[in-house]
Parts: structure tokens; sequence; C-alpha cells
């Protein structure tokens, strides 16, 4: 071997074995730089003959080339690899779940609107919202209900001071059947709509508080009757409950506002000191347990509207939202639901990813 093939066997060697760039860089200087040892070599064949040029000039310019070559490998090597260390570093997966480490949770109650809106908007229905802060003439009068009917005094209801522009009086919705007045009398038939939000009466012990949830759904059109009334109520029910085994039994009962009206009761049966939704309340271990309100739309409430009584019929229903929850998921205690306690919360709330929906399962 050499002396220039010794010396480039050595120096690849050294090369290939720099651990980080500044050892390449420190190797480079060494060997090509101004004073080194490869560019030393070339300027030694300024003083060669001919002859000794003609052998040994081809043999140091390969050296050079070698050199070169094995620094440029090496550099991209640990360049590579710098590269591949910080890409591992800093890396993200953006396949983790959103929620790995959650900081809040869906209130059941709004999970619960949630798959209501869900469900009816299956069969047809829009949401609709309206103030809650309202006028007497929405709240009672338009809705048949009288001067002197209970519901109207003070101790049921939160009144403002004050009188609106118009001269009435201001309350906070008892109900949220304002917002089936203001559709009526702002849309033309057909309409099927829920209205789900929050309502208002002075009531406050273990089972009532001054705020609670309702949704109540209309339907107007032509030749509606208690069979569509009946019919809805069952699909609701058994999509809500997730069970076929949903019976209805429908009382008759009176609301000013329905004619003829229904009260919608549901079988059930105890277990293990829970109510369970599902059978027929006269079957062996079962009950009736009373779930809602409901009719035909009065016609007088169809007039006040500007609805013609002739021409379209109509019916409704109302339901608390905070039982249903309660029904459904389990919970004792309705207070509870208005602590904002943050063990009560992470215990029965639902992941905000988890959206209600038919096809992936109501509540899955
Ligand atoms: C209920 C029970 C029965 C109801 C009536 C109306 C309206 F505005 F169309 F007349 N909305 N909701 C109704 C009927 C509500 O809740 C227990």
């Amino acid at each position: 071997m050499s002396d220039y093939q010794a010396m480039q066997a050595k120096l690849v060697a050294e090369i290939d074995a720099a651990a980080d760039l500044d050892a390449v860089e420190a190797l480079r200087v060494a060997a090509l730089g101004k004073a080194g040892s490869v560019s030393a070599l070339l300027k030694t064949l300024g003083g060669m003959t001919p002859d000794e040029r003609q052998t040994q000039g081809p043999q140091i310019h390969a050296l050079r080339e070698a050199v070169t070559n094995a620094l440029a490998a090496r550099k991209a090597a640990l360049e590579g690899a710098a590269l591949e260390a910080k890409l591992a570093a800093e890396r993200l997966d953006m396949t983790l779940p959103a929620d790995a480490a959650p900081k809040g949770s869906v209130h059941p109650v709004s999970q619960v609107m949630d798959e209501i809106a869900e469900i009816f908007a299956d069969m047809g229905f829009a949401v609709a919202t309206g103030p809650e802060i309202e006028d007497d003439w929405r709240n009672f009068t338009a809705l048949n209900i009288p001067e002197t009917h209970p519901a109207r005094a003070m101790h049921d209801t939160f009144y403002f001071p004050d009188k609106d522009a118009e001269g009435r009086a201001m309350l906070l919705r008892t109900h949220t059947s304002p917002v089936q007045v203001r559709t009526m009398m702002s849309q033309e038939p057909p309409i099927r709509i829920i209205a789900p939000g929050r309502v208002y009466r002075s009531d406050s012990d273990a089972t009532h508080t001054p705020m609670f949830h309702q949704v109540e759904g209309l339907v107007i059109d032509r030749d509606i009757h208690m069979g569509h009334l009946k019919w809805t109520l069952e699909t609701f029910l058994k999509a809500f409950f997730e069970r076929d085994d949903i019976v209805l039994r429908l009382r008759p009962s009176y609301f000013p506002f329905t004619e003829p009206s229904a009260e919608v009761d549901v079988g059930y049966r105890q277990e293990k000191g829970r109510r369970i939704v599902g059978g027929h309340g006269d079957d062996d271990g079962h009950a009736w347990m009373e779930l809602l309100g409901s009719g035909m739309v009065n016609r007088r409430v169809l007039a006040n509207c500007g609805l013609d009584p002739d021409a379209w019929q109509g019916f409704a229903f109302g339901i608390g939202i905070d039982r249903l929850a309660m029904l459904k998921y389990g919970m004792d205690d309705l207070r509870a639901f208005f602590d904002g306690d943050l063990r009560w919360l992470s215990h029965y709330g639902f992941g905000a990813l988890n959206v209600p929906t038919l096809s992936g399962g109501i509540s899955a």
C-alpha cells in the first residue's frame, strides 16, 4: 500500500467515525484547510519533476477526492440522524382523542335537550326558541288562561315591577308556550316545532326548583288528530328510552290551551330503588307514571294567534326535561342539577364529543 493510500484509509476511517458535525468540520480543516495535511500534499506538486508529477499527481488528487467524498457522506449521515431525532422529539400524534384529558363535561340537561332535538328532527320538527322574559299576553292570555287563573297569581309567577311599552305585565315565562304563540303568529302552517328551554315558577322544594327545563311540541296542519299525537309521543319515547316496549295511557284531563286535553302516563316498574320505564302499567310488578301533558290546541288559542280554527288543527304537548334526564340516567335529587358541584358534573356529565345521533345510538 502506498503512503497516499495508507493516509487516505486513515483519514476516511477517522471521518467515518466522527461523532458529530463539529468533529467532521475539525477533520475537514485538518485535511483540506489552509494548513491541512492533504492541502500540504497538493502544494508539493509544484516542486516535483514532470515525471514525479505524472505518477504522484493522480494519487494525491484521488486522495483529496476520497477525503472530500467521505466528509460529504459523513456530514449528510449526521444531518439526517439529527433531523430524525428532532422529528422524533417534536412528534405530535394528531390521531390522539382530543378529550384525552377532559376539563369539562356536558350537563345532563344539555345532553337530554340534544337527544330530544335529534329524535324530533328525524320526525321533521324544527327547534324554536324565544325570550325567557315574556309578557302576560303571550304567556297567559293568548293561551286562553283566564285573568283569574291561579297560575297567574304573584305567588306562582315571577313578575317584573314595570310594564312593557304596550302596557303589558312582564314576567319570567312559566312555560315555553309563548314560543309556540310567537311561531303561530309569524309562520304559515304547516308547523312542526319543539320549543326547549328554561322556565320559571315560584316553587322550591325537594322536587321543584324555581327554574327548570321544559320542552313543548306543536304540530299545526290540516286534519291533525289525537292519533298523530299518540304516535308522535310513542315514537319519541321509544327512541329516547331506547326500548320498544314503551306503553302509553292517555287519561282525559284539562288545560285551558287544549281541548280535549290528555295526561299521558307511561308503564314502568321499580328495580333496585329505580324507576325503569317500559312495559304495560297494569302488568304484574308494573304501574303507571304521569309523564306529560298534551291535547288538541284549543280553537280559541288558534284564533288568538291569527289562525282559522276551521282550516287548521293541531296537537301540543309539554314535558319536563329535568325529570326525563333523572328517569333515563338515574339521578334521584333534582336540586343537584343546579348546584354546580364538579363531582356530580364529572359523574353524570357527558363527553363534549359524544353528540347524540340516531345512527350512532342516541346516548351511546
Ligand atoms: C302542555 C300540555 C298541553 C301546549 C299548548 C301549546 C299551544 F301553544 F300550542 F297552545 N303549547 N303547549 C301544551 C299543551 C303544553 O304542557 C304540559
